[in-house]
């Protein structure tokens, strides 16, 4: 592993690792935050990152998306047929096309600064096509729909995002387990709650993805969200085969 003092100052991953070199949570916040994690499978983490970092992260998403994006339309019978209807930036066009995103993401500050939170390692996704991806939803009834990822973890940026009255918050029903040939989300919102959480421009938020049920509540108007998912595998992720026939669909070309 690289130490920070190998990493030159006015680098993108130098200016991350001096961050959470400095720890940008108390002993107590940090303790909040796997409490909320292991509840909820959600935490909020926006302080992982700082604002100039954040900004040339967004710079590149948005440019990314205007040459870039592709628009879906799609339901997957292994979600129960919930609604993709989204515009998106696959891995490879980032990682061609890109430089902060690729380079923040297998950071070793921010790994182990998320290994922290989670109570275990956080591993870059063995399979590059989900390792990011840029999703835009910015018409009327835009959403990704109810589902669960492939991998543990997902570190999600948002770039923009409407006020919560006009949807496009996240939903989560934590503690639930993906059965792709049955997927029975009805009696996964009847036996657990369904959490709610309102986002702004700027937040960071951490889901254990593969078993917390989650979605983004479809847009009422023709406002723009805007997000970047990092997907991070747990040691689990490597012990046994993952088979990804939603993700394959929805980042195909
Ligand atoms: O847009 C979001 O906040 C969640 C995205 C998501 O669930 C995914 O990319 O798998
Ligand atoms: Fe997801």
């Amino acid at each position: 592993m690289l130490e920070i003092t190998e990493l030159a100052p006015d680098s993108i991953e130098g200016m991350l690792a001096r961050h959470l070199q400095e720890s940008p949570y108390s002993h107590d916040e940090l303790k909040a935050l796997r409490r909320s994690f292991a509840r909820t499978g959600f935490a909020k983490v926006s302080n992982l990152s700082l604002d100039p970092l954040k900004k040339m992260l967004a710079e590149e998403a948005m440019e990314l998306l205007e040459r870039h994006a592709q628009r879906r339309d799609m339901r997957f019978a292994e979600t129960g047929n919930t609604s993709r209807k989204l515009s998106n930036v696959r891995r490879n066009d980032i990682l061609a096309h890109g430089g902060v995103i690729p380079r923040l993401y297998g950071s070793p500050a921010l790994l182990s600064a998320l290994g922290h939170i989670v109570g275990g390692p956080v591993l870059p996704c063995p399979y590059d096509d989900e390792q990011y991806v840029i999703t835009q939803l910015h018409q009327p009834g835009d959403t990704h729909g109810w589902h669960w990822d492939d991998y543990s973890y997902a570190l999600v940026w948002i770039i923009e995002c409407p006020p919560v009255e006009l949807g496009g918050f996240v939903q989560c029903v934590p503690h639930t387990r993906w059965n792709k040939r049955e997927p029975r989300l009805f009696e996964a919102f009847i036996h657990r709650p369904i959490y709610s959480f309102a986002l702004e421009p700027g937040d960071l938020y951490l889901l254990r993805a593969d078993t917390t049920l989650h979605r983004v509540y479809p847009l009422l108007g023709a406002h723009r969200r805007v997000i970047l998912n990092m997907a991070y595998a747990s040691p689990r992720n490597l012990e046994k085969p993952v088979s990804h026939e939603t993700m394959d669909a929805l980042w195909a070309s």
